[in-house]
């Protein structure tokens, strides 16, 4: 029997949510965070769990079918991916901030400037599309000390309460992108899959509605 192969991030914002999402759409699964692979009871699913950054090249390479991560995530690995739902949780933006008491008139301020984040190939298509010319500093965490310590003049990363930037002397100034974690699948899924993946999608959303 054919099932759809879902990849689901294995430890962090996304997970309690992603599982409690299947469950709640009445897909029985094992609760066992430490297993990497666990199939659904009453459902043609497998599930894997991973590091979310590695979820759009595992859906794109087809070791999984689907996967549940953030359009954040997606947009930066820019894989030939299709956004089959969008979940409503997880939802944060992806902003650019600047000592707070660096004076910022708008967005032509960041030209010549640098640009420390973890997402340089969505901060370089947005600062090109917006005719400005920085230079980006791509690291991995921390993101938010890097003004402090003089290895950038501003960040671009995440943003859900806003907490991280007032604690760290930041400021947000301009919104890149609002994300949210999203269902993405590959585009050449067989009949079959694509099949699941509808049922998979209606019973998504049926959870929804019954939540609002
Ligand atoms: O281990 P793995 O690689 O799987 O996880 P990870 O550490 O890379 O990601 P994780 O679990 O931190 O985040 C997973 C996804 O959650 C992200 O890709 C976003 O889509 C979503 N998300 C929602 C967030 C936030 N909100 C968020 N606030 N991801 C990160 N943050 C961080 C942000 O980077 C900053 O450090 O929280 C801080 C800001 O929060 P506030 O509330 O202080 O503004
Ligand atoms: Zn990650």
């Amino acid at each position: 029997m054919t099932k759809l192969k879902i990849a689901l991030q294995k430890s962090g914002r996304l997970s309690d949510k992603s599982a409690e999402l299947l469950r709640e759409a009445g897909i029985h699964f094992p609760n066992d965070g430490s297993k990497l692979r666990t199939e659904a009871s009453n459902f043609p699913l497998e599930i894997y769990l991973l590091r979310d950054d590695d979820i759009p090249q595992y859906v794109a390479d087809g070791v999984a079918d689907v996967g549940i991560v953030g359009l954040n995530v997606v947009a930066e690995k820019d894989k030939n991916l299709k956004v089959a739902e969008r979940l409503g949780f997880g939802k944060c933006r992806l902003s650019i901030a600047v000592p707070k008491n660096e004076p910022f008139s708008g967005i032509a301020d960041l030209n010549g400037k640098r640009i420390a984040t973890s997402y340089s190939r969505i901060v370089s298509r947005y600062l090109k599309e917006q005719g400005i010319s920085a230079e980006i500093h791509e690291i991995s965490g921390s993101v938010e000390i890097a003004p402090g310590i003089g290895l950038a003049d501003a960040i671009c990363d995440l943003v859900s309460t806003g907490s991280t930037l007032l604690t760290n002397g930041l400021r947000e100034v301009v919104t890149v992108m609002h994300s949210e974690a999203v269902l993405v699948a590959r585009p050449d899924l067989s009949r079959e899959k694509a099949e699941l993946l509808d049922k998979l999608v209606f019973r998504l959303q049926a959870v929804r509605k019954a939540r609002n």
